[in-house]
């Protein structure tokens, strides 16, 4: 235990001819100090407080935010790509502008996010290359494809509206690094949420093509959106341990039916129906039952069957490649600045 560990003497405090030679320390058992770094690590998180980089974890503790934000630092930047297929093509220079900002944004969150990741030991080269190779997962949401404009403003919506909804809470994630990334995340996608509803909303007062256009994107995202959640709470290894750490507040379910309860009176305002006939409100429970969610077609999209699983990751891996130049140009001028200030301080 702690205690013997601190009761036995210190060799090298022992004075020469003292019994130094022979009064050997016994190194503390790893258990003892891992007790100790584990009871302090569970005092904080029952305290509420935040783990910094430099603070002792639990390996599973390290692995598991190593996991989930790479995860979700993968799929700000695989998530560039389908609202990008749009940006040559929107219908104004207002709409062009605000959706190479909305992209952009995106851009940053994964670059914040792998910032986040590299504090917890993990190098950004590592998690790409777990990403290129098909090892890492990204959200299922970003493998449908972008068919017409009024995806790009179903996106902002739904999509941006589901991922405010799960990001919220994660600004109080007991890691620090993680939580302060997702303060400012969370401002900018409530940004891209309300630009997506108030294009949608010009579209609607548009012609009957434009209604119908609005109306046939969210009968295609609806469903990928409410499996965006990740599994029911029953069939989700990860939850428990992420809630009793800290890391994950709310459970997929109810994330997911907090978002169904918001995003109906959303629907009466813009004036499309949303796709599901089982859905409405439930007096006794006070929210809206919904119909089942096609969890094969989520797992065949996790698993990399999708509809364009393929080409995010080819168009990925196609990007990073042509990229090299900028990062050996850019590693180039650092290695100069640093000779040139060392040459300086001489
Ligand atoms: N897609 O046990 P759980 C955005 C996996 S960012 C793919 O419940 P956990 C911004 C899960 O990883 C969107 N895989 O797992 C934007 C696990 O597999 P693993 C991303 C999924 O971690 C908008 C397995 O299933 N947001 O939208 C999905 O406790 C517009 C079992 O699941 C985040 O990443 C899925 N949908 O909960 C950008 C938020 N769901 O790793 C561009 C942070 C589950 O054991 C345009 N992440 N899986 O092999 C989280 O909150 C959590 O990680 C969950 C999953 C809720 C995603």
């Amino acid at each position: 235990m702690y205690t013997q560990a601190l009761d036995i003497p210190d060799t090298t405090a022992a004075p020469a001819g003292h019994g130094g030679a022979t009064l050997k320390a016994v190194p503390a058992p790893a258990s003892a100090a891992e007790t100790a770094h584990q009871e302090r690590f569970d005092a904080k998180i029952d305290a509420d407080g935040k783990i910094e980089p430099q603070d002792w974890m639990p390996s599973a503790y390290r692995k598991t935010l190593v996991r989930q934000i790479s995860q979700h630092a993968h799929s700000e930047i695989i998530g560039m790509q389908p609202e990008g297929n749009w940006i040559s093509r929107a219908p104004s220079l207002k709409r062009k502008a605000i959706l190479l900002a909305k992209v952009q944004d995106e851009g940053g969150h994964g670059l914040y996010l792998y910032s986040a990741a590299e504090t917890l030991g993990t190098s950004r080269d590592q998690m790409l290359d777990a990403l290129h190779t098909g090892k890492a997962k990204y959200s299922s949401i970003f493998n449908y494809p972008t068919l017409t404009w009024a995806d790009t403003g179903v996106i902002g919506w739904l999509v941006d509206g589901a991922a405010i909804m799960n990001q919220v809470p994660i600004c109080r994630c007991t890691y620090g690094p993680y939580a302060r990334a997702m303060i400012r995340i969370c401002k900018e996608e409530s940004f891209h949420q309300r630009q997506g509803f108030e294009s949608l909303m010009t579209m609607m007062g548009g012609t009957p093509e434009q209604r119908a256009m609005v109306q046939d994107a969210v009968n295609r995202w609806w469903w990928p959106v409410l499996a965006m959640f990740g599994p029911p709470d029953a069939d989700s290894p990860n939850s428990a341990q992420g809630m009793r750490w800290g890391i994950k507040r709310i459970s997929n379910d109810d994330l997911r039916q907090k978002f169904v309860d918001a995003t109906v009176p959303q629907a009466a305002i813009l004036g499309v129906t949303l796709p599901d006939p089982d859905l409405k409100w439930n007096e006794a429970k006070g929210c809206h039952d919904y119909g089942a969610i096609d969890w094969n077609e989520f797992w065949a999209t996790v698993n990399g069957n999708g509809p364009c699983n393929q080409e995010r990751v080819a168009t990925r891996v196609a990007a990073h490649e042509n990229g090299a130049w900028v990062r050996e140009a850019a590693l180039a001028y650092a290695a100069k600045q640093k000779a040139r200030s060392l040459r300086q301080a001489a």
